[in-house]
């Protein structure tokens, strides 16, 4: 009761601030623009460069700030916290870099880009707390807790990829980040992407907090497999479902990308508590930043309770193999 009150008047605050400032739409710095085959690309500088359509879009920065950071994960750095000091918005936003070229955060209007923002962290945010029932400020201030698995039970090597991500003797691939990867193959293939040896050195992921959120934002971005949308494509709704996605009660939107990153884990049996404290995290990020949570939809959209597996529990990004 306490913590929703809180929420809600922050929520208040925050929205008539949004509401207030008339430019709150225009970007903080000027684009360069060109028009490349009949389309306008911009270039914006560090946050978001090369010449791409999202860039003339507001980019993250623009709408959401250090205070709306420290907002969101609030406890991060009390004292019993796990990853006291590890991580901050600069390094959210310099992970972010990388993609927003490509439209993570950048695409449709100020709206949808809010809307993502908070639909990533939510899932971050749910995967890093250590906010448990009773816990001071309530469940769903505790994000960012954790930046790696504490008593891991195994060291996630699957010899099944032997010849494509062979395991470094002496490495441990339990979970670390901020969307936490587990498993040889999942760091042999971020590695890849961001062009890191992760393979070689997982470690580094829990060292580097850009690191970490640009392996979290990659998952995010990627799709884990060619026929199906990335988590981002099912959220911004880039991603149109199929007859076969309908029947199975896929929608773009929140619900489908925790059926993209989880499957049938957390999807298709309902209003589970595993579902639920990610829908939360969402929500209760929705209302932070003034978006507020009655914009996620309706139940269908918001949740995967009755929506059929993308993937088998085999392909799923933390399946145990
Ligand atoms: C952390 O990772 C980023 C992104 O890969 C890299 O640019 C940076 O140099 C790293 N920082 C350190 C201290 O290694
Ligand atoms: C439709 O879904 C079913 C069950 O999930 C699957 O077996 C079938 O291959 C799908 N068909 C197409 C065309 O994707
Ligand atoms: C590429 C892209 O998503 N552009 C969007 C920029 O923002 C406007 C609204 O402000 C959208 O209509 C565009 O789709």
């Amino acid at each position: 009761m306490k913590i929703s009150t809180a929420a809600l008047a922050v929520a208040v605050v925050l929205s008539v601030f949004l509401g207030a400032s008339s430019d709150g739409d225009m970007p903080s710095t000027t684009p360069r623009v060109k028009t490349v085959r009949g389309k306008k690309v911009c270039d914006r500088g560090w946050e978001c460069k090369g010449w791409s359509q999202y860039c003339c879009n507001l980019t993250i920065s623009d709408f959401f700030q250090t205070y709306q950071f420290e907002n969101l994960f609030s406890k991060r750095n009390t004292p019993v916290a796990h990853a006291v000091g590890f991580w901050d918005y600069q390094s959210f936003i310099t992970a972010s870099a990388l993609f927003q070229p490509l439209g993570f955060g950048t695409t449709g209007g100020k709206l949808m880009q809010m809307k993502e923002i908070a639909a990533f962290l939510g899932h971050v945010g749910s995967k890093t707390t250590c906010g448990y029932g009773v816990a001071t400020g309530g469940p769903l201030a505790w994000g960012l807790c954790y930046n790696r698995e504490m008593s891991p039970m195994q060291s996630y090597c699957d010899d099944y990829y032997k010849y494509t991500y062979p395991c470094t003797p002496g490495a441990e691939y339990y979970g670390r980040g901020a969307l936490p990867i587990y498993w040889n193959y999942n760091y042999g293939a971020a590695g890849e992407a961001l062009k890191v040896d992760l393979l070689n050195h997982p470690e580094y992921i829990e060292q580097n907090a850009t690191l970490a959120f640009q392996a979290a934002i990659w998952r995010w971005m990627t799709a884990i497999k060619k026929s199906q949308p990335s988590a981002h494509d099912a959220f911004v709704g880039n991603w149109k479902p199929t007859k076969n996605d309908t029947l199975s009660k896929r929608f773009p939107g929140f619900g489908a990308t925790m059926n993209i990153l989880y499957g049938d884990q957390l999807c298709g049996q309902g209003d589970i508590d595993a579902m639920n404290t990610i829908v939360s995290h969402y929500q209760y990020y929705l209302d932070l930043m003034g978006v507020g949570r009655e914009e996620a939809g309706p139940h269908e959209v918001l949740t995967c309770a009755e929506q059929v597996a993308f993937n088998p529990t085999k392909a799923a990004v933390t399946a145990s193999s």
